[in-house]
């Protein structure tokens, strides 16, 4: 068994930075990325659970049933890259078909990725596996230098991609181009446009649990920048854009009131909102015309009940 965990701290020092500049924005605005402390990603896992936000398992459903099929086109990889890999759950079916040599995992909540990891590890003796605490998003380029040669695949499930303006999201792909390599593949799981009523629930659950996931930046931003916010004056408020192509969530002031955040003070007019997360959804042509502009040639795609998977290699 090998294991090891590398952790990227000052990656992580823009909290302070994001904030004051996205509370100094018009609109405010949080990146979404400030969602995920230990609270949030327990609150992620809870909304994954949800009846209404039936995402991560119909992801889930659609890579069990499909993997023999998936395993046959991605073909022998050495190398699964996979950011964002939170609990390290969604790889392992993956792991099993493809059996590769090493597993990179990249996360920006670096101690629950190195306990998931370290997990993980245990569970494949023959697999080495390498987590990296770092903000993949910022700083993507520092992963290189611990991939090892040979034939790699980027996994990217979870429609995290979705979160991502598009600018951002093409950018974001042509980057693991970059780190693939070549000869390298992308497996890419995203949502699908579908009924926006469907869409409006998944991000309105009944329990309150997306809510909470929400209204959890706040407590955060309490707890790590000495903020004074009232979380019970702000309101969860999420709703599908179909214009856009996307659900957008905000925190809406409930009340005229000023906050202090890091020393500095700012105004919130009663409605006004924080802009906290985009999540965009996709048709499966929209998607790979994006994943072109970034240099992935499609070359698979799987569908379910509204969600898709896809699989890339780079255009020659
Ligand atoms: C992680 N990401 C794909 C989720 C989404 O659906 O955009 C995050 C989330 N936000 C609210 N619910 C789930």
């Amino acid at each position: 068994m090998s294991f090891s965990f590398t952790d990227f701290p000052a990656d992580r020092d823009d909290l302070r930075s994001d904030v004051l500049a996205g509370l100094a924005a018009v609109p405010k605005a949080i990146p979404p990325k400030y969602f995920y402390d230990e609270q949030g990603c327990r609150l992620f896992e809870a909304i994954c659970a949800q009846p209404e936000y039936a995402l991560c398992r119909t992801e889930r459903a659609l890579m069990a049933a499909r993997l023999p099929a998936i395993a046959a086109a991605v073909g022998p990889v050495d190398c699964i890259v996979e950011p964002g890999a939170g609990e390290c759950a969604k790889v392992r079916l993956l792991l099993d078909a493809l059996r590769p040599a090493h597993l990179v995992c990249l996360d920006i909540a670096g101690a629950p990725l190195a306990a998931a990891a370290q997990a993980l590890s245990r569970d494949y003796p023959e697999l080495a596996v390498t987590a990296l605490g770092m903000d993949f998003i910022h700083d993507l380029e520092a992963a290189a230098p611990h991939l090892p040669a040979g034939r790699r695949l980027v996994y990217y499930p979870g429609s995290s991609i979705g979160n991502f303006p598009p600018d951002a999201a093409a950018d974001l792909l042509g980057r693991f181009r970059r780190l693939a390599g070549a000869e390298g593949r992308l497996l890419i799981g995203f949502d699908l446009k579908k009924d926006p009523l469907r869409l409006h629930a998944a991000y309105n659950d009944a329990a309150g649990v997306t809510a909470a996931f929400n209204l959890n930046l706040l407590h955060r931003l309490n707890r790590e920048l000495g903020a004074d916010f009232e979380p019970g004056r702000f309101r969860h408020y999420a709703f599908y854009n179909p214009v856009a192509g996307r659900v957008e969530m905000h925190l809406v002031s409930l009340a005229e009131q000023d906050v202090r955040v890091a020393g500095q003070r700012f105004h919130f007019a009663l409605g006004e909102t924080l802009h906290t997360e985009h999540s965009y959804k996709f048709g499966c042509d929209e998607f790979s015309a994006l994943a072109r502009s970034a240099g992935w040639q499609l070359a698979n795609e799987w569908q379910h009940d509204g969600f898709a998977v896809q699989l890339y290699g780079s255009i020659v």
